[in-house]
């Protein structure tokens, strides 16, 4: 059985990369690695090489996201399934692989159009330390759980689900939320390991491929100082501190530079064997800042 282990990276295409800069690293701390490529920079969140590329191409909006893969066995054996599905995957060049700092590559396209990548063997500069942008009192929760969790872009959600299955991936639908049109929201979650989810969509259409990335803090207090700062500089906050029902984490959706969100959140929980679904959050996450494809109850 050969399944994905962590969503382990992305590229976003950005348009201003100093205002990324000021916010990646001044205020969430990530720490900023500069190769003197000209068209891109790679925010690193622990010993990877990098978690994060951003490439100055202006579309402001995800360009690729990249699963990993234990090795060189699992990723022949996830192409060959992928192939057996009807998947069209091509298998990157060397030269393809070294962009990504990885050493073996696949790509396709999700049934949402979103660029997927599945590697193996990321680069890991373990030499050098992580050094966050900014003061950090703890570090971000990576590991064996990946960079964190995106909500994708789906218009066929069923189509989604068994794309993400055939990775590897589980969940279900989590929240039945009512919408006052009348309707019934039923976001789908997806998770690869010990990360409550990775992946998740099914919350209706999307201007962009992705409406936000969750990364998480090991210490409250990190996400205390990132909030000060947004509040402090007036960044759109989409949906207000609160607890998630599922993931139990405590987060916070701010506006970043390309006009999508991250999410930051600290004491998130463990996936669970057995499914659940809730009605609502556990408390907070009022809508403030809309246009976000974040004006859904939460509380
Ligand atoms: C999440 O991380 C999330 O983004 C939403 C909308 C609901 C539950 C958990
Ligand atoms: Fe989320």
């Amino acid at each position: 059985m050969s399944c994905v282990t962590e969503l382990g990276y992305l590229g976003l295409s950005v348009s201003n990369l100093n205002a990324w800069k000021d916010y990646a690293a001044g205020i969430v701390g990530m720490e900023v690695v500069d190769e003197g490529e000209g068209d891109r920079i790679y925010l690193r969140m622990d010993r990877w090489h990098h978690r994060i590329a951003l490439h100055a191409n202006g579309e402001d909006d995800l360009a690729y996201l990249g699963w990993r893969v234990a090795g060189p066995v699992e990723l022949e054996e996830i192409t060959q399934k992928l192939k057996a599905a009807n998947i069209d995957v091509k298998v990157a060049s060397d030269e393809e692989a070294a962009e990504r700092r990885v050493l073996g590559l696949i790509k396709m396209t999700d049934p949402g159009g979103n660029p997927t990548e599945i590697f193996y063997a990321p680069q890991v500069d373990t030499h050098k330390p992580f050094h966050p942008g900014r003061p950090m009192f703890g570090r971000f929760v990576t590991g064996n759980e990946g960079i964190g969790h995106l909500i994708l872009r789906q218009d066929d959600v069923p189509a989604a689900v068994r794309f993400y299955q055939l990775l590897g991936l589980r969940g279900s639908v989590e929240y039945r939320l009512p919408l006052p049109n009348g309707m019934v929201a039923t976001p789908y979650f997806m998770h690869a390991n010990e990360r409550q989810h990775s992946v998740a969509f099914g919350l209706g259409p999307m201007a962009k491929r992705i409406n936000h990335l969750m990364i998480e803090y090991t210490e409250l207090d990190d996400l205390g100082l990132a909030h000060d700062m947004i509040r402090e500089r007036q960044i759109d906050v989409a949906l207000q501190l609160g607890k998630h029902a599922n993931d139990e984490a405590l987060t916070v959706y701010c506006g970043n530079p390309s006009g999508w969100l991250w999410e930051l959140g600290w004491g998130a929980r463990k996936a669970s064997a057995q499914q659940e679904h809730y009605t609502r959050d556990i408390f907070g996450h009022g809508n403030e800042a809309s246009g976000y494809g974040m004006d859904i109850e939460l509380g």
